[in-house]
């Protein structure tokens, strides 16, 4: 079944592409294309070409798993340029989603017209690339720089309406359905007109671009570029295409998009790509396992991770019934929510109306009993194993049957909280990362009982909440949290050892973390779970707390903070940090920068080898997601497996060994050093 079918209607060619899922334009859509554009051109009868797609979407761009292989003819820019060249005016028909080569081939043809529900892109940047098809050449051409550049340098797709604001389509079809007949109509409109719009040969939209447009745009988005290769190549393709004419930029394109697509970012980016889709599967799950309805959701624990927590399905408009034991706690924890609603308001992100919805399914409670109908209840209440066993005690004898009771444990043994209850099967981890209604990963932790209904239900329920799950199975700190203890273990011993807070946080803020180790505890507070009164300065965290060092909000912890937060290193942490190495007979030395980042990353990768050996993640990959999506691990490095399949497994091995007496009590994984002894990688 060819992927590229033409029928004529009227004097109409209509070019249909059919190849799913997304109408990747992979090398039998191009050939495809190409030969449309040949009968078009030779059929006098043609008076002008409609170019549509069945299934969900517009061609959704190039097809990235062509990447890397030896390109088949035509590229993509020549089927473009036959698209533009086309005697006959060529009409785009956009439904779902025309995103990177796919919005490309839109700019080439003379028209576009597009439904409501429409979005147009180009991702690239997000790939690592820059949009290659001349993409970064005809978008300013039509749109004009200042609409142009955040499309191509943050990827973000626009709404059709917005883009036919912009000047992007000539016209929306309001009936979805009628998107075919509305296009043909069109094309038959303006096969009458002697000419046509060309998107290359456009200037009226970039002849009065400022000159500081892009350097103002380097210095509004450098802090959220930071890092990154693609978005500056994205900004030089821009300016070229004001600088240079058609011809000329369009090189400077290639030549951009050739260093990018080849580099290690884009690779790490590509990986990223795949290992967020892959992560959705279930190896063991049956595909047509029936999924459960959720259609009202119970939180017990007001607290900062109920609340975030509880705003995740209050803003995929599912009602949520929140259970505190005392009335202040209650209000206090609704006021938040409230204030977290307000302010993104403020900022226009949402409406007061979706404000008000969101709030008007939220219903407060000091009894479990409102609960009982829950489809799904998730307890967010305070880390200790007793706590949770009474909770889930209660939760077993009044929640309806089928009912699925979920923990937000951090760490705490899942199969333990689940047989304390009659209804293991029915138990399942949703570990949330705070702030809860921000952050993207879900951890979904697998008990040894629970049911693939459950496990599946779960996973659904995340991509409605907009969070990327990834499954766990049940051990101390799942993922995430056991990967971290190595590191930290690291951190510690470092800082013993005579490294400074500020040069071992150096070295992650290097890597392209938000923070480092220490940073992240004076925001988290070192006195977590810490008690005064029976703290007898043992560690450095008890004399660091008892000397009024409890982190920012005491201005003060492993760095003293201004009033603006801002952290200088501390003298007397350092004295504080030295006297206990001497106490411990610790030797204090100069440690370079190298060594540093091997023994803070080095032990995660090894736990993560760990981690895959005793089958508690499915995949390498899916620890790559934990750590991009809860962690701020950079995603140009591809994450913790990713990066160590660069740097080499054997490199990572004979790390390790060489760092061995500064790890007494770390095995390096088998899988791991049979992977380096092989050559081979975690992803494949
Ligand atoms: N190439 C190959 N496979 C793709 C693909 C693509 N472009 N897009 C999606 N898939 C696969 C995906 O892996 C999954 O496979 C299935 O389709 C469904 O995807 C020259 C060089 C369109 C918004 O970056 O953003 O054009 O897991 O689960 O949630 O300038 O897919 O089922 O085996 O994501 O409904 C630029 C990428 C390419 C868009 C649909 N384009 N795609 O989302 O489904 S670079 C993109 C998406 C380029 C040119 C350059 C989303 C979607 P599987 P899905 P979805």
């Amino acid at each position: 079944m060819s992927v590229i079918s033409t029928r004529i209607q009227g004097d109409v060619l209509v070019v249909t592409a059919d190849n799913p899922p997304v109408n990747a334009l992979g090398a039998a859509v191009r050939q495809g294309l190409m030969d449309a554009m040949r009968q078009a051109a030779s059929d006098d009868a043609v008076k002008a070409v409609v170019i549509r797609c069945d299934g969900r979407t517009f061609f959704a761009g190039a097809d990235i798993t062509e990447f890397g292989k030896p390109p088949v003819s035509p590229s993509l820019p020549e089927v473009i340029d036959a698209i533009e060249n086309c005697p006959k005016p060529v009409v785009a028909a956009i439904h779902g989603t025309a995103l990177g080569g796919g919005l490309e081939v839109a700019l080439g043809c003379h028209y576009r017209v597009a439904v409501p529900s429409a979005k147009l892109g180009l991702p690239e940047v997000k790939l690592g690339i820059l949009p290659g098809a001349g993409g970064t050449q005809r978008l300013p051409r039509v749109v004009g720089v200042e609409a142009a550049l955040p499309m191509i340098v943050t990827g973000d797709p626009v709404p059709a309406k917005k883009a036919k604001a912009m000047g992007l389509l000539d016209a929306l079809v309001e009936d979805e359905a009628g998107l075919e007949d509305a296009a043909i109509a069109f094309a038959q409109d303006v096969a009458g007109r002697s000419e046509h719009p060309v998107s290359s040969r456009r200037s009226d939209r970039i002849a009065d671009t400022p000159p500081s447009a892009f350097d103002d745009f380097r210095k509004a988005n450098a802090r959220r570029l930071k890092g990154f290769e693609a978005p500056e190549a994205c900004i030089q393709a821009v300016e070229a295409a004001v600088s240079q004419p058609y011809e000329e930029g369009i090189k400077t394109e290639r030549v951009l998009f050739q260093k990018l697509v080849t580099g290690t970012q884009s690779k790490a980016l590509r990986h990223v790509f795949f290992a967020e889709r892959a992560a959705q599967k279930i190896d063991d799950l049956p595909k047509d396992i029936e999924i459960l309805p959720i259609r009202k959701v119970g939180i017990i624990g007001a607290g900062t991770m109920g609340g975030g927590i509880a705003m995740n399905f209050l803003s995929a408009g599912i009602p949520v019934t929140m259970v505190e034991m005392k009335q202040d706690a209650l209000d206090r924890g609704m006021g938040i929510i409230r204030r977290n609603y307000d302010n993104t308001a403020k900022k226009g992100r949402i409406t007061q109306q979706q404000v008000d919805t969101a709030m008007s399914n939220l219903t407060g409670s000091l009894d479990y009993a409102d609960l009982a109908d829950c489809d799904l209840v998730i307890e967010a209440v305070f880390e200790l194993m007793d706590i949770k066993k009474q909770v889930f005690g209660k939760l077993d004898s009044i929640m309806k049957p089928g009912a699925i009771l979920a923990t937000n444990t951090s760490y705490l043994n899942v199969n333990e909280i689940a047989a304390s209850t009659g209804r293991p099967e029915w138990v399942i981890g949703l570990h949330f990362f705070s702030p809860a209604n921000v952050m993207r990963l879900l951890e979904i932790v697998r008990g040894d009982r629970t049911a693939p209904q459950v496990l599946a239900t779960a996973m659904k329920l995340a991509r409605t909440i907009g969070k990327v799950a990834v499954v766990s199975g049940v051990c101390h700190g799942f993922i995430g949290n056991r990967m971290l203890a190595a590191r930290q273990k690291q951190a510690n011993a470092l800082l013993m050892e005579g490294a400074k807070p500020h040069q071992i946080d150096q070295v992650l803020l290097d890597f392209g973390f938000p923070m480092g180790p220490f940073q992240m505890a004076d925001l988290a507070g070192l006195d977590l779970g810490w008690k005064e009164e029976e703290s007898k300065g043992e560690t450095i965290r008890d004399v660091l707390c008892e000397r009024g060092r409890r982190g920012q909000k005491t201005g003060k912890g492993f760095y003293d903070y201004d009033e603006k937060r801002n952290r200088t290193p501390s003298d007397e942490v350092n004295a504080i940090v030295a006297g206990f190495a001497a106490k411990s007979g610790k030797a204090q030395r100069d440690i370079g920068d190298d060594e540093i980042r091997e023994r803070l990353l080095f032990p995660m990768v090894n736990e993560g080898a760990l981690i895959l050996e005793e089958g508690i993640a499915q995949r390498a990959s899916d620890i790559d997601m934990v750590w991009l999506n809860g962690y701020g691990w950079p995603a140009y490095t591809g994450g913790p497996m990713f990066w160590a399949d660069i740097v080499g497994l054997s490199t990572v091995v004979a790390g390790l060994e060489r760092h061995g007496d500064a790890m007494p009590d770390l095995t390096i994984s088998s899988l791991l050093k049979d992977k380096a002894a092989k050559g081979e990688r975690f992803n494949g």
